[in-house]
C-alpha cells in the first residue's frame, strides 16, 4: 500500500475518522462480478442468492455524525450449480438521490432533522442501511427510522418507497421476524407517529402482503428498540437504555442518549386479540419488565411454555455498546466492558414493572449477530450460530464491534461449541443459515459468512457445512473489499422471481467468419 500520509497539501472534502478509514473507507461501487472465483466445491444443493446492505456514504458526512448513518448499498451474491455471480447497487433513497444529486451533505446527524439542511425536511430520512427482508415479493431495505423501500429482487434497482402501505405508521423496523408456522411476517415500529413519540405499532403482513392485528401500545419512555423476539403467542421487544429528546436534538446535538439509570426493558405483547392469555391478564393488556442497565443488542430464538414463561437469546453487552451516543454527562463506557451470549427467562404471570432475574450465560464470549435455524422461529431451537471473538487467536479483539474473527456453532442440547476460526489478519461477519433440504433436521445444511481479509485488502465469502463445522468447503473470492456489512439474509431460488439481469447473460454468438484463420477473398 501506498502512504499518502506524506502529501498533506493534498486534502479532501471527507472527514478524518475511524468510521472512514482503512476497512471502514467507502466502499461506493456499483456494478457485477460474473462467475466468482470459487476455491474448494460449492454443493449443488445451494440454490438461492445472499443479500447483505453496507453502510456505504456516498457524500462526506456531516464531520459530527454517526457511523450508522451511511446510505445503504447492496452486495447480491446468486449461487447455482456451484457458480456464483455478485452485483452491488445502492438502494435509490430519497435522501442518497437528493445528496448524490447536490454532490454533498443535506442531512446532519442521525435522526435529527433540525440538524438538516431546510430544503430537505420534508424528505424521508432513511439510508435503508440495515437489513435486507424478503417478504410477499418485495426484498425491503430497512431502517428502523422509516418504512421499508422496496427493491427488485434481481435488477436491485429501487422500485419504491412503503410497498404495503396499509398502516398509518412512520416507521418498520429493520428486525422483522417471519413466523415460519403461520407464514406472516411480524413487524414492529416505534416513534411511530413521528420524532421522541412513545408510539409503538404492532402488525404482521400475510403471504399476500396485507396486514392484520394491527395494534397500537405505548413505550414507557422513548427508548432506542432495535430488536425482538417472538414466539408463537407473544412479541417481546427489547428497550436498550437510551432516550430520545427534542430538546436534545433542537440544541444540535444527538437524537439518542444513555442513561446509566435506565434498565433494560423488555415489553411483552400478545401477537393477536385472540391470544389465550394467562391467568391475571385482561384483553388489551401488555405488561413491562426490566433487568439492570446494559445492552442486548440481538436476539436469536425464542420460545414459550405452557405455564406462562416466556425464553429468549440475545447477545450482551454490560454497558453502553454505543459510545457515540454517550449520556448528556459525557461519561464513556468502561474501556474493558463485557460481553457475551444469554438466555433471558420471563415468568408472564408476573405483573408489569417486575424485575426479572439475572440471564443465564449461555456462551462467556464476546459475539454479536446469533442466527438460528430460521425454520424453527418461534420453537424451541437446539443450535445458535454466532459471529464471535476467540481470543486464543492473535488476530480480532474483544471489540464487538471492530474484532470479531470467528464464527461458533453452539447446541444447547450437548452444550458442545465448535468454532470456525477465519485466519490471520481476517474478521468475520454475521453467519446466515441454508438448510441442506426443505426438510433436514434443525441445524444440518451450510453457514455462509463473509470473511474480510484486511491484509489483501479484499474479501471472501466462506462457506461451512454444520456436520463438520471447523473446516470451510469452500471460499467464494472477491477480487475487491467490500465494507462490513450490517446485516444480511439467504433467500431460496425457489422462492424468489426468475434470476434474468443479475448478472449479465450472453446471447446466442454468431460468429462472424472475419478471423485470421480465414481466407481472404
Ligand atoms: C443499529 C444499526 C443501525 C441503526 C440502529 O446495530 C441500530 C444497531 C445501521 O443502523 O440505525
Ligand atoms: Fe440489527
Amino acid at each position: 500500500m501506498t502512504s499518502t500520509s506524506q502529501y498533506p497539501n493534498l486534502t479532501t472534502k471527507w472527514p478524518q475518522a475511524l468510521d472512514l478509514a482503512g476497512s471502514n473507507m467507502p466502499c461506493r461501487l456499483e456494478g457485477e462480478v460474473g462467475d466468482l472465483i470459487v476455491k474448494g466445491e460449492i454443493p449443488s444443493a445451494i440454490d438461492g442468492t445472499f443479500y447483505r446492505v453496507m453502510c456505504d456514504p456516498f457524500v462526506p458526512p456531516d464531520p459530527n455524525n454517526v457511523a450508522i448513518d451511511g446510505d445503504g448499498n447492496i452486495s447480491a451474491f446468486r449461487i447455482r450449480k456451484g457458480r456464483v455471480d455478485m452485483k452491488v447497487k445502492y438502494i435509490e433513497t430519497e435522501r442518497y438521490k437528493l445528496e448524490r444529486r447536490a454532490g454533498k451533505a443535506l442531512f446532519g446527524l442521525y435522526r435529527n432533522p433540525f440538524t438538516h439542511h431546510p430544503c430537505v425536511r420534508a424528505a424521508v430520512d432513511s439510508t435503508a442501511n440495515t437489513n435486507l427482508v424478503y417478504w410477499a415479493g418485495h426484498l425491503l431495505a430497512l431502517k428502523e427510522v422509516a418504512l421499508p423501500y422496496a427493491v427488485d429482487p434481481d435488477t436491485l434497482e429501487t422500485k419504491g418507497y412503503d410497498p404495503f402501505g396499509q398502516v398509518k405508521a412512520k416507521t418498520f423496523s429493520a428486525h422483522p421476524k417471519v413466523d415460519p408456522y403461520t407464514n406472516e411476517l411480524v413487524v414492529f415500529g416505534y416513534e411511530a407517529k413521528g420524532l421522541a413519540t412513545t408510539d409503538i405499532v404492532i402488525y404482521a403482513v400475510d403471504q399476500d402482503g396485507k396486514v392484520h392485528d394491527e395494534q397500537w401500545i405505548k413505550s414507557p419512555w422513548c427508548a432506542f428498540i432495535h430488536d425482538c423476539v417472538i414466539t408463537p403467542s407473544w412479541i417481546v421487544l427489547v428497550l436498550w437504555p437510551f432516550e430520545a429528546n427534542i430538546a436534545r436534538m433542537k440544541a444540535g446535538k444527538h437524537h439518542w442518549a444513555w442513561d446509566y439509570n435506565l434498565p433494560v426493558t423488555f415489553i411483552a405483547v400478545p401477537r393477536r386479540a385472540t391470544t389465550s392469555l394467562p391467568s391475571g391478564w385482561k384483553p388489551g393488556e401488555y405488561r413491562v419488565y426490566s433487568w439492570r442497565n446494559c445492552m442486548p443488542i440481538h436476539t436469536a430464538g425464542a420460545w414459550e411454555t405452557d405455564d406462562g414463561k416466556l425464553y429468549f437469546e440475545s447477545s450482551r453487552v454490560h454497558d453502553n455498546a454505543f459510545p457515540f451516543f454517550p449520556p448528556d454527562d459525557g461519561r464513556m463506557p468502561a474501556k474493558d466492558a463485557k460481553a457475551d451470549f444469554v438466555r433471558w427467562e420471563i415468568d408472564l404471570t408476573q405483573p408489569s414493572g417486575t424485575k426479572i432475574p439475572d440471564p443465564l450465560v449461555v456462551l462467556d464470549v464476546p459475539s454479536e449477530f446469533p442466527r438460528i435455524d430460521e425454520r424453527f422461529m418461534t420453537h424451541e431451537h437446539e443450535f445458535v450460530f454466532l459471529n464471535v471473538f476467540i481470543p486464543d487467536k492473535s488476530d480480532g479483539s474483544a471489540n464487538i464491534f471492530h474484532g470479531l474473527n470467528g464464527l461458533a456453532m453452539h447446541s444447547h442440547k450437548t452444550g458442545e461449541t465448535k468454532w470456525f476460526y477465519a485466519g490471520d489478519d481476517s474478521l468475520v461477519q454475521e453467519p446466515v443459515f441454508i438448510p441442506r433440504s426443505k426438510d433436514a433436521a434443525e441445524g444440518d445444511g451450510w453457514v455462509l459468512a463473509m470473511v474480510e481479509r484486511r491484509g489483501e485488502g479484499r474479501n471472501d465469502l466462506v462457506i461451512l457445512d454444520t456436520r463438520e463445522f471447523e473446516r470451510p468447503i469452500a471460499f467464494v473470492q472477491l477480487p475487491m473489499h467490500v465494507k462490513a456489512q450490517i446485516h444480511g439474509n439467504w433467500v431460496e431460488a425457489s422462492g424468489l422471481p426468475e434470476w434474468k439481469s443479475l448478472v449479465r447473460e450472453i446471447p446466442e454468438v454468431k460468429i462472424s467468419n472475419k478471423g485470421a484463420l480465414e481466407p481472404l477473398e
